[in-house]
């Protein structure tokens, strides 16, 4: 099942299946290929990447991929990706229809109308680390960067004029108060009658309707208003008519905000635990199977975890569907890893990174589950090229979406010029880990003093009157490595850390939330860069690449269910 929105099913067709394809190797100018001449005698299961499979894996170059699609003659189409990477031309019936530079994010295309009713769509996918064609993106990436469709494809014939998207906004949760916003694909006459329905409930015609353009929005009130909690999250559907067309969307009524430091759900205090998560697994990349994102989600909650963070880049949205059914509270934010002064003053990798983090906030907006906004993990933000860019997209944030806070996880708690920016602080630090290698063998002492250097540092700066995440720490762990002697890369060394940052998480009021490093190993650096990660995975899992349970998993786990647990310690 795709995720939401979703359309009528007599109109939509799941595209996801085995694409014929051809891996090319280097291509000099894969813009101009001519596809048509292109055989493509391999397979490639979509979604999927073409380095993750055996006969390709850790390639890089261009890859082509093409399927087969009946549209009814005469219809024109919408082709949505909901994420693909890292570059792709598309053509239908042999003509070039629109070029995609945004790893990770979805992708909408019109098909224009035939008059036959087979179509050809074929994808020219690079997934080489190359400036140009893809800004965001660089060879020192701590995740592996593949080429593929990473997420599920839907093909929706359109009659007549139809919906885009339509944006939910809860104006009062409690009354069931909401602000609905459509926008059609074309201008829509004014008066065009629109029907709403909530939930299984009866039709209602929107009297009126005033169509300003493409848009129209208006005020109703939910039937049988019901809160969504983490613990009852519960969902309401809105489906909106307009003529033959159906666009059938979830929400949840429920209001996060800022209190000073604290973080309030439904005016509720909330102390956030949980993971970042990369989107990862050997032997499909990104293009994780919905049954691993299934899992992924028991295994979270199993762990206790109220909260996610989405690292590095916009969420699957089924992986949000889920999120939202599950009562999982998500900080997403747009794909950024360490960029540097150069890449502030570079006008097309800024321009991307709005384009992206504007493109998340719409596709996301109707998650009750995404809670916060962010953006370009870790950048250069000591540097003063970065006021411009960070101020631009904070910005940039609260225009397409004034109800959720916007934060930015930075590595720089004491030199960051920022930090007065966001509504949230999250801070990355690795104390026990990477700092004081001076400290002996076990700095495991070391780990609460460096939390509360930088809860002062806070202070000094005077953002103390808002919240505070630490959004990354962690210590790397090699599966089954156990060792009495608790040495860096055991399981027992990784476990005791994160017991330690728990327990302070928990125990102390100033901080409003952890997102550990990391929920599972990943695979990461091809090149030299490996060398400091064993097997080239980022071992700071508490789970293996295959979801297998660290000790720490076990010690997180009681953590933040409040248990107790008997781990043998010397
Ligand atoms: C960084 C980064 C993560 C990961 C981590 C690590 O802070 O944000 O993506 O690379 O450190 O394991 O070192």
């Amino acid at each position: 099942m795709h995720a939401f929105p979703r359309y009528r099913p007599d109109l939509t067709r799941c595209l996801d299946g085995a694409w014929e394809f051809a891996f090319l190797g280097e291509v000099d100018e894969p813009e101009t290929l001519d596809v048509s001449k292109i055989a493509t005698p391999d397979r490639l299961a979509v979604p999927g990447v073409f380095d993750a499979c055996p006969a390709w894996a850790g390639r890089r170059g261009v890859g082509v991929l093409r399927t087969f699609v009946e549209v009814t003659a005469g219809r024109s189409a919408q082709l949505r990706f909901d994420g693909l990477g890292l570059w792709c031309k598309l053509y239908v019936d042999g003509r070039p229809v629109g070029t995609h530079d945004l790893p990770y994010s979805g992708w909408s295309v019109m098909l224009p109308p035939s008059t036959e009713s087979r179509r050809t769509i074929e994808l020219v996918i690079d997934n080489r680390l190359d400036k140009k064609r893809t800004p965001l993106v660089e060879p020192y990436f701590d995740f592996y960067l593949y080429g593929g469709v990473y997420r599920p494809v839907l093909l929706r014939e359109l009659v007549g004029p139809s919906i885009e998207q339509a944006r939910i906004t809860v104006l009062d949760r409690v009354a069931g108060r909401i602000h609905i916003v459509a926008d059609a694909f074309e201008a829509v006459p004014s008066g065009t009658a629109l029907s709403v329905r909530f939930d299984d409930g009866p039709v209602m015609e929107i009297a009126d309707v005033n169509w300003n353009g493409r848009s129209v929005d208006f005020e109703m009130d939910v039937p049988n208003a019901t809160a969504w909690t983490p613990d009852a999250p519960h969902l309401h559907v809105l489906t909106l008519r307009l003529g033959e067309d159906e666009l059938v969307t979830r929400f949840g009524l429920r209001d996060f905000r800022v209190d000073g430091p604290r973080l309030l759900l439904n005016d509720q205090p909330i102390k956030l635990h949980g993971f970042c998560r990369h989107e990862s697994h050997p032997q499909f990349g990104p293009a994780l199977p919905h049954a691993q994102l299934i899992q992924d989600i028991q295994l979270l909650a199993d762990m206790g975890c109220n909260f996610v963070r989405g690292s590095h880049y916009p969420q699957d949205p089924r992986f949000l569907d889920l999120c939202d059914e599950h009562g999982l509270l998500v900080f997403e934010e747009s794909l950024g890893w360490q960029p540097q002064p150069e890449h502030f003053v570079a006008d097309a990798f800024c321009d991307r990174v709005e384009a992206q983090t504007r493109r998340m906030i719409r596709s996301s907006y109707n998650h009750p589950s995404v809670v916060m906004w962010g953006f370009l993990n870790e950048g250069r933000t000591e540097t003063p090229e970065s006021a411009p860019l960070y101020e631009r997209l904070v910005a940039a944030v609260r225009r397409e979406d004034s109800t959720r806070p916007v934060t930015f996880a930075s590595n720089h708690p004491f030199d960051d010029i920022n930090l007065a920016l966001p509504d949230i602080v999250s801070i990355n630090m690795y104390p026990g880990w990477y700092s004081n290698p001076e400290a002996g063998p076990r700095p495991l002492e070391k780990i609460v003093p460096a939390i509360e250097r930088v809860l002062d540092r806070m202070a000094e700066l005077g953002v103390d009157d808002r919240p505070f995440i630490v959004s990354e720490i962690g210590a790397g762990a090699i599966y089954g490595w156990r060792d009495a002697h608790r040495a860096h890369w055991s399981e027992e060394y990784q476990a005791d850390l994160l017991r330690l940052v728990c327990n302070k998480v928990i125990q102390d009021d100033r901080i409003a939330g952890v997102s550990l490093w990391q929920y599972c190993d990943g695979r990461t650096y091809d090149d030299g860069m490996a060398i400091k990660r064993p097997r080239g995975f980022n071992n700071k899992g508490v789970l293996d690449e295959y979801r297998r349970p660290k000790l720490a998993a076990e010690v997180v786990r009681a953590a933040f269910r409040g248990e107790s647990i008997r781990i043998f310690e010397p």
